[in-house]
């Protein structure tokens, strides 16, 4: 890391700098929490610094310290001359990056396997558990000091991308890191009610319909769900219940959404490499965690995907 914040350094030498920073699509806890700890630190060292996040669930981050540097329109007459984008493996998983893009500096942070380097800077570690776990590390590296604010922050993408600290991307760093978050205010308890026991009505209802839909192949142990189309943030939580089942050793969920667009998000618990599976269909992600979105039929794509997973499993 050490040389690519010589670069982050440079840039931080004109106070007149202005930051832009964002995130993928369907914001998640690792991608709002890490923009929100660059915020405060870049606003705290003197940068007009400014989140934008177009589609979020705004009131799922409402605990976040300092959620009001989120903007869910461009702020209008910004003239940033950096963009930041974290935790988004390309720029076009980035909405109207065209537009956000132009003329800027990016500069890239994030941990996906797939990631593109699409940045002028790119810090990207692929083996790290969240873009949470490289922004502390970030911080570390410049001697930029962690407040509450940003503890909270920072403990909460770290304990949303590993699933309360027990997926495979977890490492004795991500707990020095999480202890040191703990140190300085994270409250783990207070964090982990807010992202994992705060659920709606409307989840319980589509829980119930990704069961009913439910279908599990007990001997080549995957199992797979249908839904209508379903915020990330839904799908997630769906996904994270249904991986609880003894049989679901690699998990898919189809989700149809209006523009006939077929999404599928994929989990695997063992060996099985779900990002190589989906980039079969033009899909990337990490080796436990993927996705893969293609136009056509659902009950053809289907067919197709599963078809595939049972030649790929019985190789
Ligand atoms: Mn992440």
């Amino acid at each position: 890391m050490k040389n690519k914040t010589i670069n982050l350094k440079q840039i931080l030498k004109n106070k007149n700098t202005k930051f832009l920073i964002t995130t993928h699509e369907d914001p998640d806890f690792d991608g709002v929490g890490s923009a929100l700890a660059l915020a405060i630190q870049l606003n705290f060292l003197g940068f007009e610094t400014k989140v934008w996040l177009v589609d979020a669930l705004i009131e799922n981050f409402d605990f976040l310290p300092t959620r009001s540097h989120i903007y869910r329109e461009i702020p209008e007459n910004f003239d940033y001359d950096v963009l930041m984008v974290v935790d988004a493996s390309d720029i076009t998983r980035v909405k109207k990056h065209a537009l956000l893009a132009k003329n800027k500096l990016i500069i890239n942070i994030d941990h996906h396997g797939d990631n593109s380097n699409f940045g002028k800077i790119n810090i990207v570690q692929k083996d790290t558990s969240s873009t949470g776990e490289i922004i502390y590390e970030l911080f570390r590296q410049m001697e930029w000091k962690i407040t509450k604010d940003i503890a909270i922050n920072l403990y909460t993408a770290i304990c949303f991308d590993t699933g309360q600290f027990k997926y495979s991307n977890v490492t004795a760093l991500t707990f020095l890191a999480a202890a040191d978050l703990v140190t300085k205010g994270a409250a783990p308890d207070y964090i982990s009610q807010k992202i994992f026991e705060n659920n709606s009505l409307e989840l319980f209802d589509i829980l119930k319909k990704a069961l009913d839909n439910l279908k599990i192949n007990s001997k080549l142990k995957y199992v797979y769900s249908t839904l209508p189309e379903c915020s990330a943030q839904n799908s997630h939580e769906v996904l994270n219940f249904i991986r609880s089942l003894k049989e679901a050793e690699i998990i898919l969920l189809f989700k149809l959404n209006e523009e006939g667009e077929i999404k599928i998000n994929l989990r695997s618990k063992n060996d099985f490499d779900v990002a190589k599976f989906a980039a079969l269909f033009g899909g990337g992600g990490h080796r436990k965690a993927a996705g893969i979105k293609i136009k056509g039929e659902l009950e053809h794509i289907k067919q197709t995907v599963i078809a595939r997973l049972n030649a790929e499993l019985t190789k």
